[in-house]
């Protein structure tokens, strides 16, 4: 199962939770069952599993609810922190200091992408100004050289290997001596299919010799259950320090992958989202489990909450609820929402935004955001109470008027129905909008 459709389908068990006009037992218990049957279908190690749903079971229906959040925020934050806390408390960064040579030394088996992200790592050190080396340890594969030289070439960062050689202690012993003015060196190393012994003896004999400042395991995000029997048996041999996880774009079924921290003890320092080598991200537990449930960042987002505490006069937000949902009505959530910092990020905790706006939509949604509040403002007061009345002549005028193209007032026009459609979808069910209990966001429904 695709880790993005775990996120949806989280998701979706939150979303329920959201719309449920109480949040009782029941509710709490058919929460806990959408998350164990979201995780398992991600591939998440069964104990792992109940074991997050037993907490999150027992901390939300028996904790008390801190004061200023309703029992719903409550549970949400429950799912949040242990959530968070599977997959690592607290970002942990690959420190790296210029002047203070750092060995980073990569293993895993064969094509779970260490040539690959040796390269994503240097690069990223070097754009944070930090002099990286790449030493090539794979003195198995025939090529593996030639690859992570070629890397090393295009990315411009200074590159040590022999093709010829036959032992990896000696190859990465001459490149240690050549590099000893770098900042970060990240030493490559073979890994094997089915020899799984032998590699496990190279690894363990390698990194006895040299010993690096750090082992980094890179685990294939997509192989599921077997990366948990990987790490156990990687981290028997040589204590890893840090993981990180390859494939996670696609359809990496990274719930296995997860599992894997859990059987290290090792923090994911970094994602990898693809095949080119900018396709690394530092790994953020916050961010990540904000993506997997499809809200963004919680904590920031109850913060953002607290601080903007923007209400909208009761009789205003009866009248939207009861269908009255007008252009205007929406440029002032856009005014709202854009008081509370940058687009992008507040975009991702709209209700409904995250999983039903396309990628590409958020990615340019900031300039997007900006074009439609100017559209709104071209428009005339009748267009703005009452959208039906667009038609061609009036989408061009409105076009002409603010700079933009049609298509650019089409879209909002679309973004509105869908907007007003979701608004009647609550008031049928009864439920408020995501974040819309207690403080409001971003504005309050009651
Ligand atoms: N989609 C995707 N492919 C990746 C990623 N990282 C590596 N790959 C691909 O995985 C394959 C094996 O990578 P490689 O670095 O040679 O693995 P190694 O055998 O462990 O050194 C290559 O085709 C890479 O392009 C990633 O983050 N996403
Ligand atoms: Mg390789």
């Amino acid at each position: 199962m695709a880790l993005d459709r775990l996120g949806s389908s989280l998701y979706d068990a939150i979303k329920k939770v959201f719309r449920s006009s109480v949040v009782d037992e029941a509710t709490v218990k058919e929460l806990v069952r959408d998350i164990q049957r979201a995780l398992l279908q991600a591939d998440v190690n069964v104990q792992l599993v109940l074991g997050i749903s037993k907490r999150i079971e027992e901390r939300a229906l028996n904790e008390k609810v801190p004061p200023g959040i309703s029992r719903r925020e409550h549970v949400i934050k429950v799912v949040y922190e242990e959530l968070t806390s599977f997959v690592g408390e607290k970002p942990v960064p690959l420190k790296v200091e210029p002047g203070k040579r750092y060995v980073l030394m990569l293993v895993g088996i064969q094509g779970s992408g260490k040539t690959t992200q040796a390269a994503k790592i240097a690069r990223h050190f070097q754009k944070r100004g930090l002099k990286p080396a790449l030493i090539c340890a794979d003195t198995f594969r025939p090529g593996a050289y030639a690859q992570l030289q070629q890397l090393a070439q295009r990315i411009n960062v200074p590159f040590f290997g022999d093709p010829k050689a036959k032992d990896p202690v000696k190859v990465v012993f001459a490149g240690l001596k050549q590099f000893s003015d770098k900042d970060i060196i990240i030493v490559d190393t073979a890994g094997r299919h089915k020899e799984e012994q032998e590699l496990i003896k190279e690894m363990k004999n390698l990194e006895k010799s040299i010993k690096p400042d750090e082992v980094m395991m890179v685990i294939d995000g997509t192989i599921g259950q077997q990366a948990l029997i990987q790490a156990k048996t990687f981290h028997e041999a040589t204590p890893i320090g840090s993981i990180l996880v390859t494939k996670l774009d696609g359809s990496a079924r990274g719930g296995g992958a997860l599992s894997a921290v859990a059987a290290t003890g090792a923090p994911i320092k970094f994602i990898g989202t693809g095949e080119k080598v900018e396709d690394i991200e530092q790994f953020i537990p916050s961010r990540f489990v904000g993506r997997l449930l499809g809200m963004g960042d919680l904590e920031t987002l109850l913060e953002k909450v607290k601080e903007a505490e923007i209400k909208v006069p009761e009789k205003k937000a009866k009248a939207i609820l009861s269908g009255k949902f007008t252009l205007t009505d929406m440029y002032e959530q856009f005014e709202a929402v854009k008081g509370m910092g940058p687009f992008r990020k507040v975009l991702k905790m709209l209700p409904g935004m995250s999983y039903d706006l396309p990628e590409e939509m958020l990615n340019t949604a900031e300039g997007r955001l900006e074009k439609w509040r100017v559209i709104i403002q071209s428009m005339r007061p009748q267009e703005k109470e009452n959208p039906k009345i667009f038609n061609s002549s009036r989408v061009r005028r409105v076009a002409r008027g603010s700079g933009t193209s049609e298509k650019d007032v089409k879209e909002l026009l679309k973004q509105y129905v869908m907007m007003r459609r979701m608004l009647k979808m609550m008031k049928r069910k009864k439920g408020k909008l995501p974040f819309m209990g207690g403080k409001g966001f971003p504005t309050e429904f009651k």
